[in-house]
């Protein structure tokens, strides 16, 4: 689109075509201490998930190793992952996380 400064006499082109951007997986972790209903707590209220999707990746993760709790641009990606890590903390469990480029 072209918008018109006719004080200015100029003109300024706003691109439309923006790119989409770059996604970040957010993944779980497994560990043998971090009880189950703490994860099945911080993929509801973290990561919007309901009950039965919260039951089915922590369930996932214990049997698997990790997976993946949620897909978000870079910032919020690796914001949740420390809000989550400063929580696990706070209640003493050894819960990790890491993000990394979705595809
Ligand atoms: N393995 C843990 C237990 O048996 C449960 C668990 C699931 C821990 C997923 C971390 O990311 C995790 N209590």
């Amino acid at each position: 689109m072209t918008r018109q400064n006719p004080q200015r006499g100029t003109q300024t082109l706003e691109r439309t075509d923006l790119a989409r951007p770059r996604m970040f997986r957010v993944l779980l972790l497994n560990d043998d201490y971090t009880p189950m209903d703490f994860v099945v707590m911080v993929l509801r209220r973290y990561f919007r998930q309901d009950e039965a999707q919260a039951q089915a990746v922590m369930l996932a993760v214990h049997q698997r190793g990790q997976g993946v709790a949620g897909v978000y641009t870079r910032e919020i990606a690796e914001t949740k992952a420390a809000q989550v890590v400063t929580h696990a903390r706070q209640e003493g469990h050894p819960l990790a996380l890491t993000v990394e480029p979705d595809g």
